[in-house]
This record gives C-alpha cells, structure tokens and sequence, in this order.
C-alpha cells in the first residue's frame, strides 16, 4: 500500500484510497498532508504538556489552522506547497519546543526530517494506519477531520479579524489527545462530542464574522445568465477574498461571477453594491471540468473545492490563494497588511472572452436565520394551522456520484406540504428546482454556504422556543444531510452535540467510521443511512 486516506465520501471502495485519491491526491502529497498532520499534533503536544498561553502564541494559531485547511479533500494539490508548509511547521514547533522539557515529548514533537525523500520515509511511519486498533484509530480521524472543518471556519473567521480563545485553544487540546495511548475509547467520544461543542462556537463565530461585516443575509434573486463583459470566476468560502476581488475589479468593465460556495455571497448586503458583481455561474465544484471552458475568463479559487484540471488551457486560467494551490497554477499571497493583489488576474481577464451561456433565469436564497426568524410569525402561523407539516433539513456538500441523484429525486418527490432547508452546495442538486411556496414561504431555503447550517440549528432553536418544546427532537424537523468532506463532519458534530436526533447521512456513511463506532453514533444518536427515497420519505413523514 503506498498511502491511506479515507477522509471523504469518496473514499476508494468505500474504504479507503491506497494507491491515489479519486479526489486526483497522488501518493506523495497524501504523504505530505499525513506527515504536515503529525507535525500539527507535535506543536499541539508542546503547547498542551508545556502549559503555554494559547492567546500569547500569535500568528501560530493561524498557521496552524491554515496547515488543517490545508490538508481538506480538495483544497490543495501542491506537494511543494506542503513540503514549505511541513519545514515552516517544524521551526515554529522547535521554537516553543525550546519552553518545555523534551524529555516527555512525543516523537511528533521532536522529530526531525530535511529532504522530501526523509519527508516521505517518515510520513509513512506515521499516517493514518499507524493507529492499530480500528476503534481508536477511527475516533482520532474523526476528531481530526472535525478540527480540519473547524479550523477552516476558524480561519474564515480571523481573516475578518474575529477569533474565538476557546475555539484556538481547542484545536491544541484535541490534536495533542490524538497521540494520548492512554485515552480510552469512551475518552475519545466524549472528545468527540467536545469537538462538536466546539464546532458550535466556531460556526456562531464565523456567522458572527460574515454578518458584522457584510450584513446579514436577506432574500435574494440571483441570475444564473450571463452578461457580455469578460469576467473573473471566483469560488470557494472566503468573502474577504471576494471583497477585495470587487474593490479592485470595481470601474474596470471586468464582471464577477461566483461558482459553488461562493453563490450566497449574493445574499449579503455589502456586495450588492458592486454593479459588476454579475451573478452564479454553474453549479457544485464537481461540474468544473464540465463549466470551467466555457466561462472562458479566469478562475479564481480561494478554498477547496478544486478539481484537477484536465486541460492546460483552463488550467492556465486558475489562480489559488489561501489554503488552496494546484501545482502550475499561480498562488497569490496577501501582503503584510492582508491586501492580495489581483491585478494580473483581472488583466488576463481583459484580454479573454465573455463566459459562455450555460443557463438562464433566476434562483432564489438569503434565508440564514435573520431572515427566516423576520418571516417567524408567518412560519409558525403555516405550521400551526398545518400548512407546513414537515421542515427537512438537506444541506450538506455536493460530490460527483451518481447515486446522489437520490437527494433530487427526494427534493421532487417530497409532499407539498413540506420545507427543504439547506445551506452548503448540497443544494445543487434542488435549488433549480420549482417547487412552489407555501403561503409566500418558498419551498426551499437556502440560508448559505455550509457554514450556515449554522442558521439552521438557530432556526430550529428559535422554533423550539416559539413551539414552547423541551426537546428540540420534537419538532417537525427531519435531518437527511449530504457530506463529502471535513467541513460536513464538524457540521454533523455540531449537530449532535445540540442533541438532534435520528440524522440521516449519506450518500454513503464514512469510511472513517468503524463498526463499533458506528453502533454507538446509531445506538446513542439514532444516526443512519440513506435508503431508496420512497422508504425514506415514508419513514420520515410517519407521524
Ligand atoms: Fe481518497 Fe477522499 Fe482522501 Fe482524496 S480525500 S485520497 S478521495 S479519501
Ligand atoms: Fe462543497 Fe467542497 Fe463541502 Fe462548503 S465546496 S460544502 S464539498
């Protein structure tokens, strides 16, 4: 076996990628991400053993984040990006290093490499399967993916200034328990849970973060045609990246697009300003190679998803920034005041055509929880005279299996008298979709990015308390969520640390899971798969 990862849905045979990643990951960045990981949990190990201020340690905090995000399906490909990444790592880990004694250090906090050939010897001592019990090994990854997701909010969230002590402090608490041999398996999900707890904080922050910044999200129609000026593509999570693209691209006749994750960006009232921020382009990150030719203009990404690009001309037009990178493509860091330069971007842009028309029309959204608890009195009058009978929440990620035809077809099927909440490019496979409204509710709302399931957990607490409920289980809410990456996991996490009950994910469980956890995560949370979507919208609308 020349690598392991199985840290998303699409995990080779359900299991595990062994030779390279269907994401495109080869063998040697998979190498590079383990090792840049075991470096991570050897600061952590210092930072924990050493008693060390967490809020003394400065742009530490960050690096360490950025390193998680890093290491997320699909953000970066750059096997020399990780190879930097892993020596600036071990210098800042041998700097606090110097505070404790290294006496009682784990081998992760003290070991040492030079070459990417001694890189590549040592990452494959310490990978994933270095953990020989299935159970231990299962809960240390699923912790660790939980704080790959967190750390992306986290550093969604600093990028606008705001951060959270606890949030910080955490990530060290819990990277350094993944090395703990004497941790037994009821310690680690009780971490686990506490890895969800802190998965809540984050995600208040970073809504937190977006809203004091940008406004909060308000109902928005977005147009999917396209206009006549050349444009830039941008895509992603990071609304900071997209602001600075609108300054600088602002009176310079290039448009703006958004692909995936970046499409709620149009819910936020400060981007509504810019005239040249001209619409969605496209769908979920899996349609790139399908949409990237003929948007023709160049594509800026400034989080995961990527997907490798078959052609050189496409390729030629991408740019990442933050924790993304494609090896060829041009990386664009910001300056010492934060300030990214994308003039060479925009230039580049001038001389390409106009985007291709791939659709026309409108679709709608903005329905975080400002928004939805402004239509409150209306929500609960619907549910109350039995107008609404049900809310399911289907967010979650987009991925490129054919079996996730399923979450359409359930979306379709779904009665009348339904609401599907979603947040996260799950909702690629609907929100196209007319489904109508209910008493001038829409059928779908569409609160944000993945992040925003945020506002879907202050919705359903809000309707708890409008409802006069003790349990929130017992509200007319049905969880049938879609992952694929890590930033899913902290969201389900979350979820059950809030106590939400009988969640259903697919398309497929993780591979991460073992059967022994599994059982717990269904005997303790109710927790299950998909079926055929007949069964399971009977099962759900049982009364
Ligand atoms: Fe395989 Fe997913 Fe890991 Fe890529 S990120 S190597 S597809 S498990
Ligand atoms: Fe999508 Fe990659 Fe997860 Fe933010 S862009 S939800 S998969």
């Amino acid at each position: 076996m020349s690598m392991f990862c199985y840290q998303c849905q699409e995990t080779a045979r359900g299991t595990g990628c062994t030779v390279r990643g269907v994401c495109g990951k080869n063998e040697e960045v998979a190498k590079l991400q383990d090792l840049l990981i075991y470096t991570l949990k050897g600061i952590a190990e210092i930072v924990v053993k050493g008693k060390l201020d967490v809020g003394k340690l400065g742009a530490t905090n960050y690096e360490v984040q950025s390193s998680l995000f890093m290491t997320i399906t699909n953000a970066n490909f750059d096997d020399g990006a990780f190879e930097n990444k892993i020596k600036e790592m071990i210098a800042v880990r041998d700097e606090l290093g110097q505070l404790v004694s290294a006496a009682d250090l784990h081998d992760a906090a003290t070991f040492t490499v030079d070459t990417r050939a001694s890189m590549l010897e040592k990452a494959a001592a310490v990978g994933i399967l270095a953990t020989a019990d299935e159970d231990v090994r299962s809960l240390r990854e699923t912790i660790t993916y939980g704080l790959k997701g967190m750390a992306a909010y986290a550093e969604h969230a600093k990028n606008i200034g705001m951060e959270d002590p606890a949030v910080n402090a955490f990530i060290y608490e819990a990277l350094a328990a993944t090395l703990d041999d004497l941790l037994s398996a009821d310690d680690l999900v009780a971490l686990t849970l506490k890895t969800g707890e802190h998965g809540v904080k984050v995600m208040a922050l970073l809504d937190e973060a977006n809203t004091s910044k940008y406004g909060h999200p308000e109902m928005t129609e977005v147009n999917i045609g396209v206009r006549q000026n050349p444009a830039i593509l941008i895509t992603g999570h990071d609304l900071l990246d997209l602001e600075q693209l609108l300054e600088q691209t602002k009176g310079t006749g290039v448009d703006v697009y958004t692909h995936g994750e970046m499409l709620p960006a149009h819910y936020y009232p400060a981007f509504k300003k810019y005239d040249n921020f001209a619409g969605n382009y496209g769908n979920a990150w899996w349609k790139q190679l399908a949409e990237f030719p003929s948007f023709h203009g160049p594509i800026l990404f400034t989080t995961n998803c990527i997907v490798p690009p078959r052609s050189e001309e496409v390729q030629g037009r991408i740019f990442t920034t933050g924790s993304t990178g494609y090896p060829g493509c041009k990386h664009i860091l910001p300056d010492e005041n934060g300030k990214k330069d994308f003039s060479e971007i925009i230039a580049l842009a001038k001389t390409l055509p106009a985007p291709g028309e791939i659709e026309t029309g409108k679709i709608v959204g903005g329905f975080a929880h400002h928004q939805v608890l402004a239509l409150a009195d209306k929500v609960v009058e619907a549910v109350k005279s039995g107008a609404i009978k049900k809310f399911f929440v289907l967010a979650g990620c987009d991925g490129r299996m054919k079996s996730r035809a399923y979450y359409t077809e359930f979306a379709q099927k779904l009665p009348q008298d339904t609401v599907i909440l979603t947040a996260g490019c799950a909702k690629y496979r609907y929100n196209k979709l007319d489904l109508g409204e209910i008493g001038g509710i829409p059928r779908i709302l569409d609160a944000g990015q993945c992040n925003d399931c945020y506002s879907l957990a202050v919705i359903a607490l809000k309707l708890q308390e409008a409802f006069e409920l003790d349990d929130i289980n017992d509200l007319p809410i049905a969880y049938n969520i879609a992952w694929y990456e890590q930033k899913a996991v902290i969201v389900l996490l979350a979820l059950l640390y809030l106590g939400v009950k009988n969640i259903h994910l697919g398309p497929t469980l993780p591979g991460f899971l073992s059967p022994n956890v599994t059982k717990v995560l269904v005997e303790k949370f109710g927790l299950a798969g998909i079926d055929t979507v007949d069964a399971d919208i009977e099962l759900f609308m049982a009364p």
